[in-house]
């Protein structure tokens, strides 16, 4: 489906999406619900600066921080249109002061991957790591031009080892106030986006894209990651790719997420939580409205790590970790082709029930509301469409789905509940 195919759905649903080409203005409103908290505004500004190519594929890197430094505190600083940009350094972007970026052109990421690997930046968090980090106080990104992270070298690199570190297309590093979109990101290697140490952050007008050309999957390209942030609003964005389309990390609080339209991916997701021993995860206030979710895994989803220590992969182990997730809203989605409607579990990574119950989590799930949800599942789960597993009746209660029109393609709409204290299923 092309970007104004998926507008058209949009807008069926009554939702809306920016069209595509014009380039927004900076202070975009947040609709159709309103942030936690009111977004700063943003100030005019004042200088303009270009950035200059190389060309050829030589590094622009230093261009970028050039034109940067030069316009920051004021200014506005522009990727000219039809113009290729190289990038082939890792760039330190966490110092701008109320600076527009304004992107025409595209911007592609080298596929050196020996460079990548050694350089890019490194956050803790499930060892991820970005090809730049951007951040600061009132920073606006737009311009509907392209970042591309020249995935394909690292799908085919990482079915050989899946310890290689693959670096996420965009960091947002500890930025306070700022907009991000209109905007296309194209072949991550992995995530999309990471959101870390940030607040007042909107996302608006994000089209995200790539696809494996060879036999290995584009695998873990989430469109979102908030961690240790508050008060984000992801909004009218679409999003084909192969895993979470958006996913709130330990100490995401204050996010909305509105009028997505979201295609091969694994649902929103919050978690996976309580994947290092001891370590608190707290997520909460979480608001997500009016979603398209199509060819899933999954729609609403929550998944805790168990009290016990698992192992999902190679590259992904985890359980023991404290904490809570409270105060979750799925409200107005429609779904196709979606294999869990609903799938609230504090097994993750431990196919072993029984163990699971043993040793049950400790982060606790309460007052998660899902209402409103229609259409069709895959039919992979016959004749299921959702599934609440908790460890303990203990520290999981007030699940309530409401409304939930959702069928399999035999028509069934069961749900397996396990060990959940209270859950209410209301038509
Ligand atoms: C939607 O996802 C499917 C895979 O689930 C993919 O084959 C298809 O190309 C995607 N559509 C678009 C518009 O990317
Ligand atoms: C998350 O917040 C909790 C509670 O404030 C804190 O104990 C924990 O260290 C935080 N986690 C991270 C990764 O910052
Ligand atoms: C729970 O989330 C809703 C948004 O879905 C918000 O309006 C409400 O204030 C939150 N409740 C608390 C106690 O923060
Ligand atoms: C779902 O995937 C199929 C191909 O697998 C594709 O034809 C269809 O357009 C996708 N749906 C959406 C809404 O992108
Ligand atoms: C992180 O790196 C460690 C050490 O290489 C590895 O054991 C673990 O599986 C990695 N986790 C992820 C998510 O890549
Ligand atoms: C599952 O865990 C239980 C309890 O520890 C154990 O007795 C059982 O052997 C395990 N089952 C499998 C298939 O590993
Ligand atoms: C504490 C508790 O009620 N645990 C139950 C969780 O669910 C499993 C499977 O249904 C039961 O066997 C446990 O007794």
């Amino acid at each position: 489906m092309k970007f104004t195919q998926a507008a058209t759905l949009l807008l069926s649903l009554g939702l809306s999406l920016p069209v595509e080409g014009i380039t927004r203005a900076r202070n975009q409103a947040v609709a159709p619900k309103p942030p936690f908290r009111p977004l700063p505004d943003s100030p005019p500004r004042t200088k303009t600066c270009h950035v200059k190519a190389n060309k050829n594929g030589k590094d622009d890197a230093p261009n970028i921080l050039s034109a940067l430094k030069e316009c920051n505190n004021g200014g506005h600083v522009i990727f000219d249109k039809d113009t290729e940009y190289t990038v082939a350094t890792a760039m330190d972007m966490t110092f701008l002061n109320h600076v527009d970026l304004e992107i025409l052109g595209k911007i592609t990421f080298t596929p050196d991957t020996d460079y990548w690997q050694a350089n890019a930046f490194r956050h803790t968090f499930q060892n991820a790591t970005t090809f730049f980090n951007l951040g600061g106080t009132d920073v606006n990104l737009y311009g509907s031009g392209e970042l591309n992270g020249n995935g394909q070298i690292w799908y085919d690199l990482y079915a050989k080892d899946p310890l290689v570190l693959r670096p996420i297309l965009v960091g947002i590093i500890g930025m306070h106030g700022g907009t991000f979109g209109p905007i296309k990101l194209r072949y991550s290697p992995q995530w999309y986006t990471i959101v870390v140490d940030s607040t007042d952050v909107l996302f608006d007008g994000v089209d995200i894209s790539g696809y494996s050309k060879s036999a290995h999957e584009a695998k873990n390209t989430d469109g979102w990651d908030t961690y240790r942030s508050s008060n984000i609003v992801i909004q009218n964005s679409v999003i084909n790719n192969g895993d979470d389309c958006v996913s709130f990390k330990p100490n995401s609080t204050e996010i909305l997420v509105q009028n997505l339209h979201c295609n091969g991916s694994h649902g929103i997701s919050v978690g996976s939580l309580g994947q290092y021993k001891d370590e608190v995860d707290i997520v909460e206030n979480i608001l997500v409205y009016n979603i398209a979710m199509y060819n899933s895994s999954n729609m609403a989803r929550i998944k805790v790590w168990p009290g016990v220590p698992s192992a999902l992969s190679t590259d992904l182990q985890g359980g023991g970790g404290l904490g809570s997730v409270r105060n979750i809203t799925y409200d107005n989605m429609v779904i196709g082709n979606v294999d869990w409607a609903i799938e609230v579990t504090q097994c993750y990574g431990q196919k072993n029930l029984t163990l699971c119950n043993q040793f049950p989590s400790k982060l606790t799930i309460s007052d998660v509301f899902i209402r409103n949800m229609k259409g069709v599942t895959s039919g992979k789960r016959n004749p299921n469409v959702g599934t609440i597993v908790c460890s303990s009746p203990n520290v999981c209660s007030n699940i309530y789905a409401t409304n939930i029109d959702v069928k399999s393609p035999k028509g069934t709409n069961d749900f397996i509940c396990t060990n959940v204290s209270v859950s209410y299923f209301l038509p």
